[in-house]
């Protein structure tokens, strides 16, 4: 297996989907119009953590493209829950990307507390031999949820997956605490909206 080979459509698929839901944002800002995209991220899955995932999921080599759904992967962060159901509204009218699961870990969160959105698309890279189409996994969470995921993330690898009970009691008051503020953020969405919007054109009134 040549995982450079391999993998070289799926991190230009990262790259250009990067591009294109930042563009999002900016044509937002420049129509000084609310964008439900705060800001984006993107990886290709580290080799290491594809073999984990083969291992633990009983995937062979050969099936890893249509099993291994998160080989690339973006996440789209958003200030409220409702920005979440734009993006996904907005993801489905796009043209270059077709749905092909999702998964609402939002009114379904899981056990360890986590909450996002996930869409699997299928996206169609142009290569040199043509057109690749590959699976790519978007996460699409408010800034909380996200605060939440890497904090809980990062004590998942130092405790290699047994987080100590006392601590897993604490992170599920912790998602509970986020879900909380999402909600209060909600209550006031109008207000923040405003004074964003008051904040930005005074902003680009000093670009200009
Ligand atoms: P900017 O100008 O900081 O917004 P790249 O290839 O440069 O696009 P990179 O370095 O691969 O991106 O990093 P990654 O992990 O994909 O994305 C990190 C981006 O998320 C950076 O933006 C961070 O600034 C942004 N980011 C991280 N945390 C926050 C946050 O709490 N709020 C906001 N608004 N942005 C955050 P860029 O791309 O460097 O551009
Ligand atoms: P990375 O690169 O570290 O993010 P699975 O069986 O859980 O591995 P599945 O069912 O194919 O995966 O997909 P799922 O559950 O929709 O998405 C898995 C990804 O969602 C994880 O990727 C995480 O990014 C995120 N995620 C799911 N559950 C949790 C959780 O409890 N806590 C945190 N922090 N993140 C979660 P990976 O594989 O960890 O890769």
């Amino acid at each position: 297996m040549d995982w450079q080979v391999f993998l070289n459509p799926y991190s230009q698929a990262v790259d250009e989907l990067k591009i294109k839901l930042k563009g999002v944002r900016e044509q937002c800002v420049i129509e000084n119009r609310h964008s439900p995209v705060e800001f984006v991220t993107g990886r290709v899955k580290p080799i290491a953590s594809i073999l984990d995932k083969m291992k633990r999921k009983n995937i062979l080599i050969n099936e890893i493209e249509e099993e291994i759904q998160d080989i690339a992967g973006l996440r789209i962060m958003c200030q409220f829950v409702d920005d979440i159901y734009a993006v996904i509204e907005l993801l489905r009218k796009r043209k270059d990307l077709d749905f092909v699961e999702e998964r609402n870990y939002i009114t379904h969160k899981k056990e360890s507390g986590y909450r996002s959105f996930h869409v699997v698309v299928s996206y169609p890279v142009q290569t040199v031999d043509g057109e690749k189409r590959i699976l790519v996994e978007i996460q699409i969470r408010t800034l909380a949820m996200n605060f939440w995921a890497t904090i809980e993330h990062s004590l998942n690898y130092k405790y290699e997956g047994a987080i100590p009970m006392n601590i897993q009691d604490r992170l599920q008051r912790a998602a509970e605490a986020a879900f909380r503020l999402d909600e209060e953020m909600s209550l006031i969405k109008g207000e923040i909206q405003e004074a964003q919007k008051i904040f930005d054109q005074k902003e680009k009134r000093k670009r200009t």
